[in-house]
């Protein structure tokens, strides 16, 4: 496939409801739309994941889009690409940027599948028609309107909860959710806003039966969090830390979690997030596919990924209105009966514009030419 054109849209969508992390509060969520054009004239379209500010990641939809225009597009315009697979020995040159990148190749991959009419989920190997979901949910005003927000979950038809937790709302929440709902499968997400020091804070969590504890140190820090697995029963599972691989291999070797989440956009692409599905399938670590508060565009690519075998926790990707009133995409993902969303079956990632949509969120776009 040899590319013609690219299209950069940054987009900003309204939430339908703010979002709270140990990082920030946001009421819209940033990201750039990529539109690849075929010299055939197919288009492939990719999200870059990056938000507006670096809380998260060091990356925004700024630095993605200079990455981008300056950097990776000019080095794949009019090449004979076999593969998106392929894509990685043109960007290797740029050092890190995995979201601009993953953003980038998610475009190849829909347009490569548009040209052999695959699926996505059959160019990955994915084996389910649906996958199981949950819902993450943002730190909220106190532990009883915490409560009632899972409880409104649960009954829309989620099965497994995350909550997000930083020091001072950590303990109490999670203790508040867990009197209430005994059974639930609950699990929660520091987004890196502990230390070593101050992590013993967490201990109490050991006995609320959680599925996991996700990312509670930083991201550059393997080592510690390979410390603190000792002291507990609960799985770690590190978000953050894994950019690559190599890096899924190292934490496995350490024992610095037992279970990883994997986020496309996080470790520079599709490829890569099938590389450490596959090295964990190998080791029997189970996987689970991490969300970014996508838009249709980028829920279709998570849904195929979590349709390959070794995804066998419930993923990050809630129905389409669970995020925003208004998607750029035709199809909306609805939740089924038993806390499942229906993979995509159409070529590519299987889903359509809605342009009136797209432009109403669209607020800066340019063309990339050889
Ligand atoms: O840490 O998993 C995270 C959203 C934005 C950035 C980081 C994270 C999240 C989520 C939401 O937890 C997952 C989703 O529903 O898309
Ligand atoms: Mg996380």
């Amino acid at each position: 496939m040899k590319i013609k054109q690219i299209d950069l849209k940054h987009l900003r969508m309204t939430l339908r409801t703010p979002f709270e992390t140990s990082f920030g509060r946001i009421n819209t969520r940033d990201c750039i739309l990529i539109e690849a054009h075929s010299a055939d004239g197919l288009v492939g379209y990719g999200e870059c994941v990056a938000d507006r500010d670096p809380g998260y990641s060091y990356e925004t939809a700024a630095t993605a889009w200079h990455i981008i225009s300056e950097f990776l597009a000019p080095a794949i315009l009019d090449q004979e690409l076999k593969t998106p697979q392929a894509l990685g020995s043109y960007l290797n040159f740029v050092r890190g940027n995995p979201m601009a990148k993953a953003g980038l190749e998610m475009a190849l991959w829909d347009l490569h599948g548009k040209q052999r009419g695959k699926s996505l989920k059959q160019l990955l190997g994915g084996v389910r028609d649906k996958v199981e979901v949950g819902v993450s949910i943002g730190l909220q005003a106190s532990p009883a309107a915490l409560v009632e927000t899972v409880q409104g979950y649960l009954s829309q038809g989620y099965t497994r909860i995350k909550i997000k937790i930083k020091p001072g709302r950590d303990t109490g929440d999670t203790e508040a959710v867990r009197q209430t709902f005994p059974n639930l499968r609950l699990q929660v997400d520091a987004n890196s806003a502990y230390t070593l020091e101050n992590a013993s804070a967490l201990l109490p969590l050991d006995d609320l039966n959680l599925l996991l504890i996700e990312q509670p140190l930083a991201e550059d820090d393997m080592w510690d969090h390979s410390r603190l697995q000792k002291d507990f029963r609960t799985p770690l599972c590190l978000d953050e830390s894994i950019l690559s691989e190599r890096h899924a291999r190292q934490a496995l070797e350490m024992q610095a979690c037992r279970i990883i989440n994997i986020k496309a956009g996080r470790v520079g692409g599709l490829s890569q997030a099938l590389a450490i599905h596959n090295l964990c399938y190998d080791l029997n670590v189970p996987v689970w596919c991490g969300g970014m508060l996508e838009t249709g565009v980028g829920r279709a690519a998570n849904l195929a990924l979590a349709s390959l075998p070794g995804f066998c926790l419930p993923g990050d990707i809630s129905a389409s209105d669970r995020y925003y009133a208004e998607d750029i995409t035709e199809q909306r993902f609805t939740l089924n009966p038993d806390s499942t969303i229906d993979v995509p079956d159409q070529p590519g990632l299987g889903v359509t514009i809605d342009a009136e949509a797209l432009q109403k969120a669209t607020i800066n776009q340019s063309t990339i030419r050889p």
